[in-house]
């Protein structure tokens, strides 16, 4: 039997490529450059299995006219708002994510931002770095503790949840949540997290906002102007999740006026391409979407991938099928 075509449209950790190249008849992208629009129709028309990345473009009008050869399309990732589900739908196409195995990691680099946003860390390595620091003194980079403080967390999927744990039984911090759904309280006894109704009850009573829902349209610009004025004016903002879910322009006015004091970014509106604005705010800490770039964890992803799009071609439904 021949072996399914299968591309993977960015360069996976070596391991997780030779593990597909045993499975598949693999076309890898040593290069790593993106394949923009175009080549993604491309991919999805020339191959049974296209293995994604929230690099890729598939937002509306990917499917439109397209006459697809691929049945399947893995995204390496947890997050799909850059993938039009519906129109894959449509197009016959099963489109799976990787849940779980970064969930750990992604609310590690939550709390790192989070400790380095309260701790003032990457102003402090900027001053080393450029030779400014001229010794210890009782008033230099007073930042603001966390132990105790109450951390509101948006969304309540697993990766908040892991958030939780870290932040209450590692840092004695109260838990507020908002979500759309009712969470189980067994969940929250075990996060120790109580959930409030809306936005509006839980931003004025949190020292710390850590986002956890998803992207896409339905969330976009949750954290808006109005909303970044109902936070305390010493509250952090934490944003692990996707960059539109916050209104970026409205978030360096926010941090420029004291509207809020900090914020951790790990992802942006137009990656990655990054605000201007938020270059400026010295009370902003910016990384390049590395929520789950440990080895342990990328190569987890990769596993999971490969399995979903295995079981597909043994007739299974895949376990990470989100359409
Ligand atoms: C991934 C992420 O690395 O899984 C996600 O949703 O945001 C990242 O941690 C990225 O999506 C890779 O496609």
């Amino acid at each position: 039997m021949t072996k399914p075509r299968v591309l993977l449209t960015r360069k996976w950790p070596e391991a997780v490529e030779n593990a597909a190249a045993e499975l598949f008849d693999v076309t890898l992208n040593p290069d790593d450059k993106p394949l923009g629009r175009a080549g993604i129709r491309a991919a999805l028309e020339n191959y049974d299995a296209v293995l994604a990345t929230v690099t890729d473009d598939v937002k509306e009008g990917t499917f439109t006219n397209l006459k697809p050869m691929a049945r399947i399309l893995a995204n390496y990732g947890v997050g799909f708002s850059h993938i039009d589900i519906e129109g894959a739908r449509a197009a016959g196409i099963t489109v799976t994510n990787t849940p779980d195995v970064l969930n750990d990691c992604t609310a590690d680099l939550a709390m790192t931002l989070l400790m380095m946003a309260a701790r003032r860390a990457g102003e402090g390595e900027r001053e080393v770095r450029a030779g400014k620091w001229t010794g210890w003194r009782p008033t230099h980079m007073i930042g603001t503790s966390v132990t105790g403080k109450t951390l509101g967390i948006i969304g309540f999927g697993r990766i908040g949840q892991a958030m939780a744990r870290r932040a209450h039984f590692g840092f004695g911090m109260p838990i507020l949540v908002q979500s759309r759904s009712a969470v189980d309280p067994v969940i929250l006894a075990e996060t120790g997290a109580v959930q409030v109704d809306t936005l509006e009850t839980l931003l004025p009573q949190c020292d710390f906002i850590s986002l956890h829902c998803p992207g896409g349209v339905v969330n976009k610009h949750l954290i808006n102007a109005d909303r970044l004025a109902l936070m305390r004016p010493t509250a952090i903002l934490v944003n692990t999740a996707r960059g539109e879910v916050v209104d970026e322009a409205a978030l360096v006015d926010a941090l420029k006026t004291g509207v809020i004091a900090g914020a951790g970014l790990d992802v942006f509106e137009a990656e990655p391409t990054v605000h201007a604005g938020l270059l400026e705010c010295q009370n902003a800490v910016l990384l390049p979407h590395m929520g789950s770039s440990t080895r342990e964890t990328r190569v987890g992803m990769g596993m999971r991938a490969l399995k979903n799009i295995q079981q597909f071609f043994d007739g299974i439904e895949p376990d990470d099928k989100v359409n």
